[in-house]
């Protein structure tokens, strides 16, 4: 049986380009989001966030009448619920009641046939508790609890795995990994996913497609905490650190990842302690690499204010309020325009909380500060780099890479290598 109505529940950064890629496959995609703005703004045929060659597509499939946004479902083939599970208050445990409410929305809809696929990075456990909510929402209906069973409804796990800015891409190129509650439902899931995925859809349980997920983000997050560990020691040691780790990868079999201001975004900083909240006492390794990434920019703000002190100390009669701090850089990586979890941000958000001179932000990605950020004032590259007394990379964007230079920009504290090693 193949499907014909597609709905993303979702559509923010992956539910809005899986609907685009399932239109642009022929299918007919139903977007679901809370949000009327992002519906009108879809149904335009325009897009709200920003993501290379996703603009295009949306206005395509709109236009050919492929794809709609609603903010209410409505009955289809498959739903693929997109969408975010943050963290609960101010701790790490995660919070899966945006996943609960999809459930509750797409419960009425639902009928015999249909397929359930949660798309949202989530803890072990998640899929099989989807399929419990929906059962107690609808009890006409048999949904997947055992192997074995014949349900009515197929409910299955199909993480993302995409990287920001090559989104449309990877979404075809991937492999993906599926998870059923049962291996009929993981069945069914591969049927959906072969609409436009090239890559392999390799099956296996919900619980290990979760872990899964959990698992990559969590591997990159202890290497990068690797590499900032070693940053700080070589800081300490008068090494460089960049050049140390280029020496250290040419072993075959050693392959460090590379140190920065702190590890941001929504997925790595995040998912590690999906794992360290369901295993507190085993998850050891994890939970200390999460605590030394989230310490880095602390320890940046501490060289930023070791630079201006030494700039006070050379130049007698200077007091901090003549000081004219630049921080290059706000995303949470290089040459993207997303300031969501971005150390970069925070970093330069406290130096404006705890410098006494000028603060001028530089992100060439953005046109316009959100007004969370009313605190940074945004300033040209150039006019930064001639103004600055002290300079601070932060994200290694393209515009930054040749940006150095000795005579002028002596008081200098580089997160990324690019400076120290031009
Ligand atoms: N970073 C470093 N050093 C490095 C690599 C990255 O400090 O050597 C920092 C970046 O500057 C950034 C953070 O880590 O602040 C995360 O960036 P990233 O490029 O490692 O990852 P994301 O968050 O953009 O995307 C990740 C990807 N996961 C993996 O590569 C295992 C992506 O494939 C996932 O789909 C995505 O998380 C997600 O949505 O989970």
């Amino acid at each position: 049986m193949s499907f014909g109505t597609i709905s993303v529940i979702g559509l923010g950064y992956i539910g809005l380009p899986t609907a685009a890629m399932f239109a642009e496959s022929g299918k007919t995609v139903v977007g679901v989001d809370v949000n009327e703005e992002t519906v009108n703004t879809i149904n335009c045929g325009q897009v709200h966030i920003v993501e290379p060659d996703l603009d295009v597509v949306v206005k395509r499939v709109v236009e050919q009448g492929l794809l709609k946004a609603t903010t209410v479902p409505e009955p289809a083939d498959a739903f693929l619920i997109a969408v975010p599970t943050p963290f609960k208050g101010s701790g790490h445990e995660p919070d899966l009641s945006y996943i609960q409410g999809a459930c509750r929305a797409i419960a009425p809809v639902l009928k015999k046939g249909d397929l359930v696929v949660l798309e949202s990075t989530s803890p072990v456990g998640a899929t099989e508790q989807v399929s419990q909510w929906l059962q107690s929402e609808r009890p006409d209906l048999v949904f997947p609890a055992n192997i074995g069973d014949c349900p009515d409804v197929y409910v299955a796990h199909c993480p993302e795995r995409v990287l920001p800015g090559q989104v449309m891409r990877e979404l075809i190129e991937n492999d993906r990994v599926i998870g059923g509650v049962t291996p009929r439902c993981s069945e069914r899931a591969v049927q959906l996913y072969r609409a436009f995925v090239k890559g392999e859809c390799v099956i296996t349980n919900a619980r290990t497609a979760e872990m899964a997920k959990l698992t990559e983000n969590s591997f990159r997050d202890v290497n990068i905490a690797f590499a900032n560990e070693l940053s700080v020691i070589c800081a300490e040691l008068d090494i460089n650190v960049w050049e140390l780790i280029g020496l250290a990868n040419r072993h075959p079999r050693v392959n460090i990842l590379q140190p920065g201001p702190g590890v941001g975004g929504h997925c790595i900083a995040v998912d590690p302690w999906f794992i360290v909240s369901k295993t507190p006492e085993l998850a050891r390794l994890i939970n200390i690499s999460r605590v030394v990434n989230d310490d880095k920019p602390g320890w940046v703000l501490d060289k930023v204010k070791e630079k201006i002190d030494q700039y006070l100390s050379d130049n007698p009669g200077k007091l901090a309020q003549d000081v004219t701090v630049a921080c290059y850089g706000l995303a949470f990586k290089a040459n993207i325009d997303d300031l969501r979890e971005s150390p970069a941000l925070s970093i330069a958000e406290s130096i404006v909380a705890s410098h006494h001179g000028e603060v001028l932000s530089v992100e060439p990605n953005v046109e316009c500060l959100p007004s969370s950020c009313s605190s940074l004032v945004l300033a040209d590259v150039k006019d930064a780099q001639k103004d600055a007394h002290v300079h601070v990379l932060l994200v290694d964007h393209v515009e930054f890479q040749d940006l150095y230079r000795e005579d002028t920009m002596k008081y200098f504290v580089d997160t990324r290598g690019i400076w120290v090693n031009s």
